[in-house]
């Protein structure tokens, strides 16, 4: 039915003026309920990587506590940083590799964490916290250790030589990814050269540039999301790919595997902290120690298939997690591996390679 503005003002007599107010009190409490601002649940807001919690564990969590838990999702560290120094507020727990750790906590990002809180910590793998960053967990725990490589489709790449080299495969131009990640994928080129991904020389630095220009003739795009269903529906054979999404995806497409390059690849640790401004410090707290109970570690580790640096959770897990050598690297291959650092003044060299090489994507 049509109704001129006319109709519209004589329609809205007194009662009904009462009714719609009355009906908007009504919608405008359910959303506030919904948004858990309505007094009755607090929120705890979690900034961190996509795919890398077991749903049912924030499900668990939310009973538990009372509260609601909503996830927001970054791609890389340089992202999530830039979007905090944006202005971005708000969250209550962040999960940045180690590198990004140190450099937040040197500039006041983050809140320094009350053990007292965090009984949990007693079960942290001593041998990672041996080379960890934080090594006393004063302001990050450890949350999941990735390992970088390379996954492909079985049936569809041939000749498949454990290199980084594989990036310069012509013959796989259009479908093949490499990281939107300025360290991990200049880190895959400097491995690929026998240089450490850590390095500051800049004659490194330019060959890694010209290597990478290489193979960009063959890349379809620097990401680091989609590619997990682009190789699961064949759309790329091969991709730069982080550990845990290759066996995730696994799932979906059975032909896909995974190796970790023998020149030696990035291992990162990416770190549960609580960044200065939270709100919820009780809430966020109490979540950094749920993750660290051993069931809990064991049982997230099961769905996400990156390992959590907990001693306690190493005997509950299953032997498809304790003998892929795609989590538990081979020594020799751990040996020529190395973990970004934070390398100060230093990445200005890696952000002028970087913006040289993505100008025109
Ligand atoms: C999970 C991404 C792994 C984190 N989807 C890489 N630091």
């Amino acid at each position: 039915m049509r109704t001129t503005r006319g109709d519209f003002r004589r329609a809205v007599t007194a009662p009904a003026v009462f009714a719609f107010a009355a009906s908007v009190a009504v919608i405008a409490a359910a959303l506030l309920a919904a948004a858990g601002c309505g007094g009755s649940k607090p929120v705890l807001s979690v900034y961190t990587w996509s795919d890398y919690i077991k749903p049912e564990i924030v499900r668990r969590f939310e009973r538990e506590q009372g509260c609601r838990v909503v996830l927001d999702t970054f791609e890389s560290n340089e992202a999530m940083y830039a979007k905090l120094k944006a202005g971005a507020s708000g969250y209550d727990v962040l999960t940045p590799s180690s590198y990004m750790v140190s450099l937040m906590h040197d500039q006041g990002m983050l809140l320094r964490l009350d053990h007292g809180l965090l009984p949990n910590l007693a079960h942290v793998d001593p041998d990672y916290l041996k080379i960890a960053v934080d090594r006393t967990m004063d302001h990050s725990v450890p949350y999941m250790l990735v390992i970088s490589g390379i996954a492909y489709l079985e049936g569809r790449v041939k000749d498949v030589v454990p290199s980084w080299r594989m990036f310069g495969r012509a013959d796989l131009k259009g479908r093949v990814t490499m990281f939107n990640d300025m360290r991990e994928t200049i880190g895959a080129a400097l491995k690929a050269l026998g240089y450490s991904i850590n390095t500051t020389s800049e004659t490194e630095l330019a060959e890694a540039e010209r290597l990478l220009l290489e193979w960009k003739a063959n890349l379809a795009k620097f990401e680091n999301e989609q590619y997990k269903i682009g190789l699961a529906s064949g759309e790329f054979l091969l991709v730069h790919a982080w550990n845990g999404d290759v066996f995730q995806v696994r799932k979906e497409n059975p032909d896909v595997r995974f190796f970790v390059p023998e020149e030696g690849t990035i291992i990162s640790c990416d770190d549960l902290v609580i960044p200065a401004d939270a709100k919820e410090t009780r809430l966020a707290h109490a979540f950094i120690d749920l993750l660290h109970d051993p069931a809990v570690a064991a049982e997230n580790t099961e769905f996400i298939y990156y390992l959590c640096p907990n001693k306690d959770s190493y005997p509950l897990l299953s032997p498809e997690i304790r003998n892929n050598p795609g989590i538990f690297l081979k020594p020799e291959i751990q040996a020529k591996s190395e973990t970004i650092a934070n390398i100060g003044a230093a990445n200005a060299l890696y952000i002028k390679v970087w913006d040289r090489l993505t100008a025109d994507r």
